[in-house]
């Protein structure tokens, strides 16, 4: 498990250096020339407790997002089976929820709809916020493959983009999903006013987790107005070039997703990600409230680049089956 200064003393390689050696290790464990398709939906959006800083979500700040209800299984179920037809093999499902709880109403008809979508052949991925062993459980039962919870940031940084939880709050919720079997996929995102130790921090971090985190996702900032990051700087393309790198080094088996703030990116900067090890992306015009590039556009790229489309559980089993229920920290 590298400590904080290998991982320094990676991110810190001539970039030419360090994308050579990320490569190396990416066509170790990878077929250089695939790319994951998820899909994302935001099945229950806004009107959200929580306040952190970065989420149009939250219902604490004014940007113009109301709160919905919890979309039913059946208006679920022909978006989903779209995203399957459109060659997605990830399907993740979003709710603006501080956590569930068994034997809320709401919780079982998550529970239903994921059992729906898992008949359609995708990997089913649900973000759902804070839960418990209880409420991991019975998801993994209905067929939820990968729980993503984000650590966001570094754990010194935390408390300044959110007071209503806890790091700590996250990772434990973390242990709940590993100890339930389910995949973790957990990463960040730049742009929160962090420094770059504590990016370093927040890769650490993952990179303790026992099991590895299945799936990382990188999410630069989309900044939203009316929330306290309106107004923040964009992301330099090359630190998040070499923090994808350091990532694809330092957790060789992860799928590192290049997530929201791809439609920030040129063609060219995503392409250097993808070259540094992204490969995973959010798949359709539409993340949770924010833009994503269009699904043509995204398919264009691909093809432009010589790479195709993740086929499902290619070579490998299934994430659920990869993670063993260990804690993730003592
Ligand atoms: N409520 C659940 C939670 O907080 O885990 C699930 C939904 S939440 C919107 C999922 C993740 O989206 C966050 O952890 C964060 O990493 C990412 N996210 C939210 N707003 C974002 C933004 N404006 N820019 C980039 N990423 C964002
Ligand atoms: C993740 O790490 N990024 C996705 C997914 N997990 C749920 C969410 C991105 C949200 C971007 C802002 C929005 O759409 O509101
Ligand atoms: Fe709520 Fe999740 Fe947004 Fe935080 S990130 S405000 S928990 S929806």
């Amino acid at each position: 498990m590298p400590t904080l200064e290998a991982l320094a003393a990676i991110y810190h390689r001539p970039l030419f250096d360090l994308i050579a050696e990320s490569r190396r290790v990416h066509g170790m464990h990878w077929k250089g020339d695939e790319m994951q398709l998820c899909t994302l939906l935001s099945v229950k959006t806004g009107g959200c407790s929580e306040d952190c800083g970065y989420c149009a979500q939250s219902s604490r700040y004014d940007t113009g997002i109301e709160a919905g209800r919890l979309m039913k299984t059946a208006d679920v179920l022909p978006i989903a089976q779209q995203a399957a037809a459109d060659g997605a093999t990830r399907f993740c499902m979003g709710a603006a929820w501080k956590g569930v709880r068994d034997g809320d109403a709401k919780f079982e008809q998550m529970l239903e709809t994921v059992r729906e979508v898992g008949r359609l052949g995708m990997e089913v991925c649900v973000t759902l916020g804070q839960l418990g062993d209880v409420e991991a459980r019975k998801l993994r039962e209905a067929g939820v493959t990968a729980y993503n919870h984000n650590i966001d940031t570094s754990p010194g940084h935390y408390a300044k983009i959110v007071s209503t939880h806890t790091f700590q709050d996250r990772l434990d919720t973390i242990r709940s999903v590993q100890r339930a079997g389910m995949a973790v996929c957990c990463g960040g995102i730049l742009g929160l006013g962090e420094t770059e130790d504590d990016r370093l921090r927040m890769l650490e971090v993952l990179c303790a987790f026992d099991p590895p985190p299945e799936s990382v996702p990188i999410n630069c900032l989309m900044p939203m107005p009316g929330t306290p990051l309106a107004g923040a700087k964009p992301i330099d393309t090359f630190e998040l070039v070499r923090l994808i790198a350091t990532a694809r080094i330092a957790l060789p088996k992860a799928k590192i997703r290049l997530s929201a703030g791809r439609s920030l990116l040129s063609r060219e900067g995503q392409a250097l990600c993808f070259f540094a090890g992204a490969n995973s992306i959010f798949y359709g015009g539409k993340l949770l409230t924010a833009p994503n590039p269009g699904a043509d556009e995204d398919l264009a790229l691909l093809a432009e680049l010589g790479l195709r489309p993740q086929a499902p559980y290619a070579d490998q089993p299934r994430p659920s089956e990869t993670a063993a229920p260990q804690p993730a920290f003592a």
